[in-house]
């Protein structure tokens, strides 16, 4: 639908950009809760966000644990879903979603297919105006934008990549039609999650898989397994109580371990090692001694127990050597596996490690590396997302005076908590660079980014006030604190997309705040102390 360029935008009293886990709650509770007129819009054909995309052979949950990667504000929806797996399938999330979707009457204020082409703000008049592909023209005092955190797909530039004649799919844009591997040569470039969750899926069809691997990973056992009706039950006995220990132990509901390393003897430590990594998840890394991701030696020492399992589980030594991780476990994105390295067993699957063998080119029959050509029917990009500030990027709003977030974010992604930017009055964003994000539990945090948002838009409708923005230096202040938490931990010493290393070109920073629950304390304080490092304007 096409709307003419003088007719006037339809008027909101809230937008919000995507219907995922955080766009779908903010309909919820800015509408249902506020009583706002609130639409919201979505590029995909249903809600879901990045659980609309990933639809890869293998997409799971990487939380060990289905009940915690899902919302927390209603009981009853508690109640109401059964999961399945410990670790859900990305099929079940997308259920558990629309269920939701569709319990909450969320749909009949969701424009699907729409992509929003451009947002900007009108000064004079305190409001967001959004174009859509179709040219029509929506406004609203406030744009809340949860366009996602791992959204906009990597794809590597590879000289001739585009010339290559099979079939190509990014991971994070997987079809939705079956995708079929059988008798297919495949090559996958790529060993994160993504990577990891998919290679053995494909495996089992294809007739050869070549994995291309940058860089090797530590991957821990998912130990999957089916959900008892009494486990659920347990759960949902016991839901405030997980609820409230997600809140204050940074996004996980259990206790744990209070046992430092240097009390053990090195035997004692090794019995805890097996014991956690049977236990599977990542018990291993956050359970078995205090501060696996701080502490130097007991990371080492970590690090070359899983060495040694991956050395244990792969059968050809030359593969196993390739497969070697040499960075500190658990400061890239830490990966639960389901027979991840046992693929590698298989006659069908062979490694090419890029540090040796770099490809050099792609042609139309597959890739050219430094001493091989690899013919390939099919190519898997697994090669993951310009992550945390990327769908902002693309969003590119245009703020106060005409600057646009592109040319605000040059060099640094500064912002307030990660929800506010100076120069954007009445943009917030869920999961926004210097939020927890994926440090937290995603779910419980967009629902308290959401509320937050909520009570500020409330505050504003109280007081007669038309705007907040934050300014410039609390912005610096809070990069100042993300960084020194980053700083005294391991995380800043390993390239990862937390620090927009994976992403040519991109400033270097890191993207997310450690500390959960000191930062929804933090969060909360600012409210209730009269929203210290903002700024307000009357109505005008
Ligand atoms: O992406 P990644 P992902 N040439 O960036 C390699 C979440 N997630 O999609 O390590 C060759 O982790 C790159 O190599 P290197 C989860 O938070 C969640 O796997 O940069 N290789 C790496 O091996 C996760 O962390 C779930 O050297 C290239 C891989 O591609 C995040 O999404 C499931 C390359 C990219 O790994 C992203 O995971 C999956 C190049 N030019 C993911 N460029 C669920 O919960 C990149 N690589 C369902």
């Amino acid at each position: 639908m096409t709307q003419p360029e003088n007719t006037a935008p339809l008027q909101l009293d809230a937008m919000i950009i995507g219907a995922g886990v955080g766009g779908l709650y903010a309909l919820h509770h800015l509408r249902d809760k506020l009583g706002l007129e609130v639409r919201a819009f979505d590029a995909a054909g249903g809600v879901g966000g990045t659980w609309w995309y990933n639809r890869y052979p293998g997409a799971r949950v990487d939380a060990p644990s289905s009940p915690f990667y899902a919302y927390t504000f209603s009981k009853e929806l508690a109640d109401e879903w059964d999961w399945s797996e410990s670790q859900s399938t990305s099929k079940q999330v997308l259920a558990y979603l629309e269920f939701v979707a569709d319990r909450l009457d969320l749909l009949r204020d969701i424009q699907f297919n729409t992509w929003v082409e451009d947002a900007s703000y009108d000064d004079s008049g305190q409001r967001w105006t959004i174009t859509t592909h179709t040219g029509e023209r929506f406004t609203a005092r406030f744009m809340i934008c949860a366009v996602g955190a791992l959204f906009v797909a990597h794809k590597p530039n590879y000289q001739g990549i585009d010339d290559f004649a099979g079939e190509c799919y990014h991971t994070g844009r997987w079809p939705h039609e079956p995708v079929s591997f059988e008798g297919k040569r495949v090559g996958v470039i790529g060993t994160g999650s993504s990577g990891i969750q998919a290679i053995p899926e494909i495996a089992k069809e294809a007739a050869h898989v070549t994995v291309f691997q940058r860089t090797p990973q530590y991957a821990l056992p998912a130990r999957n397994r089916m959900m008892s009706p009494e486990e659920t039950a347990g759960y949902r006995d016991e839901w405030e109580t997980h609820r409230q220990s997600m809140r204050r132990r940074g996004g996980w509901p259990f206790a744990t371990t209070k046992l430092r390393a240097a009390d053990a003897t090195p035997a004692e430590r090794r019995q805890r090692f097996e014991e956690k990594w049977a236990l599977g998840g990542i018990n291993l890394l956050i359970d078995s001694y205090v501060g696996a991701v701080v502490d130097p030696e007991l990371n080492a020492e970590i690090s070359a127990f899983v060495r040694e399992k991956i050395q244990d589980t792969v059968n050809d030594a030359a593969t196993a050597a390739k497969l070697m991780p040499d960075y500190h476990i658990g400061t890239k994105r830490l990966i639960l596996d389901n027979g991840y390295f046992e693929t590698y067993n298989r006659d069908n699957v062979s490694l090419v490690d890029l540090r040796d063998e770099p490809i050099e080119s792609f042609n139309s029959s597959g890739a050219v590396t430094a001493s091989s050509e690899h013919a390939l029917d099919m190519l898997v990009l697994a090669t993951g997302y310009d992550a945390v500030s990327g769908s902002m990027l693309n969003l590119n709003p245009q703020g106060r005076n005409g600057i646009r977030l592109q040319e605000k974010w040059s060099e640094r992604f500064d912002t307030n908590f990660g929800i506010s930017v100076a120069g954007f009055p009445n943009l917030f964003m869920i999961h926004g660079p210097g939020s927890p994000g994926v440090f937290f539990s995603m779910p419980l945090g967009a629902e308290l980014q959401v509320q937050w948002i909520g009570d500020c838009i409330a505050h504003l409708h109280e007081n007669g006030l038309g705007s907040i923005e934050t300014t410039t230096d609390a912005e610096a202040a809070w990069d100042e604190q993300i960084q020194q938490i980053a700083n005294s931990t391991l995380y800043p010493e390993t390239d990862s997309w937390y620090l927009g290393a994976n992403i040519p070109g991109k400033p270097r920073q890191f993207l997310g705040h450690l500390k959960g629950s000191q930062y929804f304390d933090q969060l909360a304080a600012v409210a209730e102390d009269g929203y210290d490092g903002f700024v307000f304007e009357k109505v005008s």
